[in-house]
């Protein structure tokens, strides 16, 4: 055989989605191919457009991956068909879903994601995991988790972008949501797994955030920090079925309580917490009405609104922020100097706001 080396198959979709792979046969015949697949997927910023507002999932799918891709020329593409459909954007409810590894936050949006589509909701589900930005993420087990929502004709499943930073993945999320919301979904569910630096990039670009979480309360209370009770909108104590279901019902007198003596994470909306049991399906229609009840107040006392534009001058901020970190980091002045000046520093030799200050004019003198 001429040709070992392995490719993902053209149906893959982005190259995410399956593990797949093939081997390449005939040379020729599979640069014919390769030229007819790159055709194939050069599409006009118009095309891009047109196909997302008509709810085309493969090409939202493809708009995405450039969204996704790191490469300058995609950008810019990205970049001119997100502003063709910013018209279009903003027409949903954005939920912001966190817990612990094993709280039940995919049997959750499974069960939650299924309602609403019965409800005639069209949902996308989006996943901020900050892991495979380092792994490169697998939704290999949450494809199978949520395997009716997958399926189901009014549902949208992305994984997690791999790769690059922490910073961009958040940033490809929000872009994602926003294409999502063009090609007409009007619920977005934005899950994320509980480790600190991503639940707060979630609480900012959401309306609504539901923390869900597990009997064994007394262990977990003690571990839970304020801050993060501080950050949600409703605590789900899941599970709530079976031999657990009393105790369920313990917890969350228990974080209703606490929760009474914390600061709200939104004005004028009491934070509670509730029962419900994704795997039954138990408890989730009472769950959509909270959040009905939520976005029908904060849209009235203009909170909702109000929060929407913090989170977008907090979005340009944080993006001012990573470029400018980014330029600096990778200027060829600093990269020389930097190790020298951290040996100093790190030696006790000079001061580290001296250092900087020091490093920063460097750069801005080059
Ligand atoms: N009894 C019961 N089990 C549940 C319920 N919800 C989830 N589980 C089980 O808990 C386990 C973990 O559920 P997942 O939905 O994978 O949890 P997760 O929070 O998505 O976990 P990670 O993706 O690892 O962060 C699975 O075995 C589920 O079947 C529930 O309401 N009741
Ligand atoms: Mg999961």
């Amino acid at each position: 055989m001429s040709e070992e080396r392995t490719s993902r198959p053209e149906w893959a979709d982005d190259g995410k989605m399956f593990a797949t792979s093939y081997v390449k046969g005939n040379d020729r015949a599979h640069l014919a191919k390769e030229n007819r697949s790159i055709k194939r997927k050069e599409r006009s910023v118009e095309e891009y457009v047109a196909g997302v507002l008509n709810h085309d999932r493969t090409i939202l799918a493809q708009a995405i991956t450039l969204i996704e891709s790191n490469a300058a020329k995609h950008t810019e593409k990205a970049q001119r068909i997100l502003h063709e459909l910013l018209p279009y954007v903003g027409r949903s409810i954005r939920i912001g879903i966190t817990g612990v590894p094993g709280a039940g936050k995919s049997t959750f949006i499974e069960a939650f994601g299924q309602f609403l589509c019965e409800k005639g909701h069209r949902v996308a589900v989006l996943a901020v995991d900050p892991s495979s930005s380092i792994t490169g993420g697998s939704i290999l087990g949450d494809k199978t988790r949520m395997e009716h929502l997958a399926r189901h004709p009014r549902a949208f499943i992305r994984p997690s972008p791999s790769g690059g930073t922490l910073g961009g993945v958040h940033r490809k999320t929000r872009e994602t949501m926003l294409l999502c919301e063009a090609a007409g979904y009007d619920i977005i569910l934005v899950e994320t797994v509980g480790v600190g630096q991503s639940e707060v990039a979630v609480r900012g670009m959401v309306d609504f955030f539901l923390l869900l979480a597990l009997t064994g309360a007394g262990d977990e209370l003690q571990g839970m920090k304020k801050g993060m009770m501080e950050l949600v909108d409703a605590i789900v104590i899941n599970k709530a079925d079976g031999d657990n279901k009393k105790k369920a019902e313990v917890a969350k007198e228990e974080y209703n309580q606490i929760l009474h003596y914390l600061r709200h994470a939104t004005k004028g909306w009491e934070t509670k917490a509730y029962t419900c049991s994704s795997l039954y399906g138990e408890g989730i229609e009472q769950i959509w009405e909270v959040i009905e009840k939520f976005v029908q107040t904060t849209k009235q006392s203009g909170v909702f609104e109000e929060r929407r534009r913090e989170q977008m001058k907090d979005w340009l901020h944080a993006m001012i922020k990573d470029y400018l970190h980014n330029r600096f980091f990778h200027h060829p002045v600093v990269q020389q100097q930097l190790p020298a000046i951290e040996e100093d520093v790190m030696a006790g030799k000079q001061p580290v706001t001296m250092a900087a200050e020091q490093l920063i004019r460097l750069y801005e003198e080059r």
